[in-house]
């Protein structure tokens, strides 16, 4: 015990429980002027409507309100919400046709309630703050702000989602987490902090769900009734209280809401949806070929091959290595004739390289940068690195050895630094993996912020402390690639992945979810960290198939690829110091069972593209807890060994070795195996789990899509689909497809498609939008059925009988289809 409390010491932990000794409550109520108020201790109080369904609350203690800004908001422009105000001597409230919001006077306490008078979400004691600083050795960075605490009720039955990227199980409830951007290899369950910060979490009871959404970038630190069972807590080292209150009813309306405030995904090229390869690393460009010729030599499904920290120069950025990768142009022409796509690691940090500067040169990427370096000479110039106290440069230790960052507040500097991209997409690169963005730094040693503590960033001219703009340094590095490779290539699609974050990076990025290590249990959470990654907005997500340090088996890495199969982000990865695990490392047997999860995933193409197109119009993710689409079914609410894939897929993935077979939950309504057809009632059942299976049903009432077998995505653009019908126990099935070239922007101005397919009274409707599909085959399969014959536009047609189905073709022409079973 002594010894992990003094190692806890040593590396200065901030995962503590929220703690409020010394703290000191908000004022009472002492006046209001439109929707805000001043308290009798000079603090302010801001109640702003956003929509009638979304309530903005801003509390300043003991000063007055700041301007607000926030890198985390994509929308401001709302169409004025009507409010009514009233006051009372105990309270005024504020109400909008969906939400009351009443601030009780003294104490101050804001409780809120919908339309019926029922309470939601109510303080459980007034905003505590700290005047006299008692909390001060617990902060970050005691000079950058002090502490305050907002407390609320928390209910009995009451079950938190969301929180972003947390290694930890589905609820958070009696948990506690800390927000600040953390490089941690090699994580495992409850290390805490990670890579990302994303401070908004969905409470549940009583089948009603909230959002809420503390908007502030300082270390943060939430609690739900982890140090005392009548509080949900969050605690912020700094800055001002600036929440959002999203309403529900359904945890789908929460994360809509959300995602309308913080901003939806983009569609990236559909070539991000095939399968990658990684490696820290291979090359040099050789070795890139021949590892992608094995691939598709030995038959195993690949679009991407990456290039990891050793293509560059001595690791400075935005340079190819003049030996490894000496032809770069080359490297992507050859590969792009298989059909793949080279991405590109870029750190943040630049090589601290004081030398003459050089004259202008073309591609100096590709010349000798070790006598001056055109980035570190560009930056420097400009004054776009990140400075110290003293107004010096703040040098620290990173892979190219003495190091500076980026200061990505400044919008020039974020200019500079998108532009710089061109020295990957002038000779073919395909997207950017931006890893190390908490920022890391090797100095430190796991004490997180440590050496970067006395830095200062520009932040709109305020000129603020690393304690500000730590958890949102990854996010503007995003941006900041994001609009680059935009303004490079305006009409393609950009594709960045990124390690840390904040919240609503998803306008600028996919994530994966860092180191974690070849083993069990990394493999077990990362299912629930889908889950709750999607629920903070984030679909473009997972993990690195096999898991990155350590060493994996065969078996190991077949369970964990019978899982990323249905995760948009597949990608298999390794560190530079562990064993290969690619999909053919051990041997025959397992590389079988890897090919059969690659081809079906895709297969499943069609699906999964449909997937983010709904997850960019609504916010809905593609990783669903079960408890997203059933929050009625108290069975699903710590659910977290199984997930579903788009609203129908189910799967129930194996997680630990030698199993045959798993319990499997199916709620209400009907299921079907995904391998047989073989109809089955939502209950518990007992499924055979082989290592050559992992259990997958289809809902009833689903329509899924089933492209060709294909090893890359772009391959056989015009091939027939297949269609599979699974009927609910009402008979009907319904599902919308989505189509658009893959590749530009044009989907933005409506150059896709959707196909609505809907099945009832033994009647299948195939209707498509205007703009102009590829006609294709369609094998329509239907399974649960009696029929023997069928009709389409009213003209027999032939009807092939099948086990579990029957199946039909048709040819798509460009009116609308039906099809009769009789
Ligand atoms: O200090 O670029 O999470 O995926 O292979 C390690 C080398 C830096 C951490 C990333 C990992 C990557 C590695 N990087």
């Amino acid at each position: 015990m002594l010894k992990t409390l003094a190692l806890a010491a040593l590396l200065a932990l901030p995962t503590y429980a929220i703690e409020t000794e010394g703290l000191v409550p908000i004022g009472a109520y002492q006046s209001i002027q439109g929707d805000t108020i001043t308290c009798q201790d000079s603090s302010q109080v801001k109640i702003q409507f956003l929509t009638p369904d979304l309530v903005r609350i801003r509390m300043a203690y003991r000063s007055n309100l700041d301007d607000g800004h926030s890198w985390a908001i994509a929308k401001t422009d709302w169409a004025p919400t009507a409010v009514t105000n009233n006051e009372t001597p105990e309270h005024v409230a504020f109400q909008s046709s969906k939400l009351k919001v009443l601030v009780h006077k003294n104490p101050l306490k804001i409780e809120i309630q919908d339309q019926n008078g029922r309470v939601l979400n109510k303080d459980a004691r007034p905003l505590l703050g700290d005047p006299n600083n008692t909390q001060k050795a617990k902060l970050f960075d005691p000079n950058a702000g002090s502490m305050t605490v907002v407390s609320k009720e928390l209910g009995v039955e009451e079950h938190f989602y969301a929180l972003g990227e947390k290694a930890h199980k589905l609820d958070r409830r009696r948990g506690h987490f800390s927000m600040f951007n953390s490089d941690t290899p090699k994580y495992t369950e409850a290390t805490d902090p990670i890579y990302q910060t994303i401070p908004f979490y969905i409470g549940l009871e009583d089948n009603r769900a909230y959002g809420l959404f503390y908007d502030n970038s300082y270390r943060s630190h939430f609690d739900f009734g982890f140090s005392q069972q009548e509080f949900t807590g969050y605690a912020v080292e700094g800055g001002q209280i600036d929440y959002y209150f999203v309403n529900g009813p359904t945890i789908k309306d929460v994360v809509q809401r959300y995602t309308e405030l913080t901003g939806r995904i983009y569609l990236p090229p559909k070539w991000a949806l095939g399968h990658q390869a990684s490696r820290w690393s291979y090359y040099p460009d050789k070795l890139v070929e021949k590892i992608a010729d094995t691939y598709q030599s030995h038959d195993l499904p690949l679009d991407v091959m990456t290039l990891d920290i050793d293509y560059m120069q001595k690791y400075r950025v935005f340079t190819w290595d003049l030996q490894r990768f000496a032809d770069p142009d080359g490297l992507t022409r050859r590969l792009k004739a298989k059909n793949l796509h080279i991405v590109n690691i870029v750190d943040p940090g630049v090589k601290y390289q004081p030398a003459a500067d050089n004259p202008e040169e073309q591609q100096p990427e590709i010349k000798d940068q070790s006598k001056s370096y055109y980035v570190y000479n560009q930056g420097s110039k400009n004054d776009y690195f990140v400075k110290r106290k003293d107004g010096k440069q703040m040098v620290t230790t990173v892979w190219p050895g003495e190091t500076v960052f980026v200061d990505f507040t400044k919008e020039a500097a974020r200019k500079w630094w998108g532009d710089l991209h061109r020295a990957y997409l002038d000779h073919g690169t395909g997207g950017i993996w931006n890893d190390m963005n908490e920022p890391a730094d090797f100095t430190e040693k796991g004490d997180t912020g440590a050496n970067q503590r006395d830095s200062y960033f520009y932040d709109n001219g305020k000129n603020t402390p690393h304690a500000k703009n730590r958890n949102v340094f990854a996010l503007l590095m995003c941006k900041a690639t994001y609009e680059g490779l935009l303004r490079l290539r305006p009409n393609e699609r950009p594709y960045v992945i990124t390690r840390a974050a904040y919240a609503g990076i998803q306008r600028y990025s996919t994530m994966w979810t860092g180191d974690a290590p070849s083993t069990w249990d990394a493999l077990a959470v990362s299912v629930p960290m889908f889950c709750n990654l999607g629920l903070s907005g984030e679909t473009f997500i997972g993990a690195d198939v096999g898991g990155f340090m350590l060493r994996g088996d065969g078996e190991m890495l077949t369970r964990a690829y019978q899982i990323s199969f249905l995760v948009p982000f597949c990608r298999n990865h390794k560190d530079q110091s562990g064993y290969d695990q690619e999909p053919w490392r051990f041997g025959p047997y397992y590389e079988n069972i890897i090919r059969k999860y690659l081809k079906l995933r895709y297969r499943l193409l069609p699906y999964l593209y449909a997937g983010l197109d709904e997850a960019r119009r609504t916010g809905i993710p593609f990783i669903r807890p079960l408890v997203l689409e059933y929050q009625n079914d108290p069975e699903t609410y710590s659910m977290d060994d199984q997930f579903l894939a788009g609203r129908d897929l189910l799967t129930a993935p194996i997680t630990k070795p030698n199993l045959e077979s798993r319990r499997v939950y199916l709620p209400k309504g009907n299921w079907y195996d995904f391998y047989t057809g073989a109809p089955q009632k939502g209950s518990y059942l007992k499924a055979a789990a082989p290592l050559e299976t992992t259990p997958l049903y289809a809902r009833g009432g689903s329509i899924i899509p089933l492209g060709p077998e294909k090893n890359t995505v772009d391959a056989l653009p015009n091939a027939p689909l297949e269609l599979r019908v699974y009927p609910d126990l009402g008979g009907r099935a319904e599902a919308t497809f989505y189509e658009d070239d893959g590749k530009t922007q044009q989907y933005l101005n409506n150059q896709c498609a959707r196909r609505k397919v809907s099945f009832q009274n033994h009647q299948l409707t195939v209707q498509s939008t205007a703009y102009s599909l590829p006609q294709r085959k369609l094998n329509v399969r239907f399974y649960a059925t009696q029929a023997s014959k069928a009709t389409y536009n009213n003209h027999p047609l032939p009807l092939q009988k099948h086990g579990n189905y029957v199946e039909v073709q048709i040819n798509e022409g460009p009116q609308e289809h039906v099809l009769k079973l009789q």
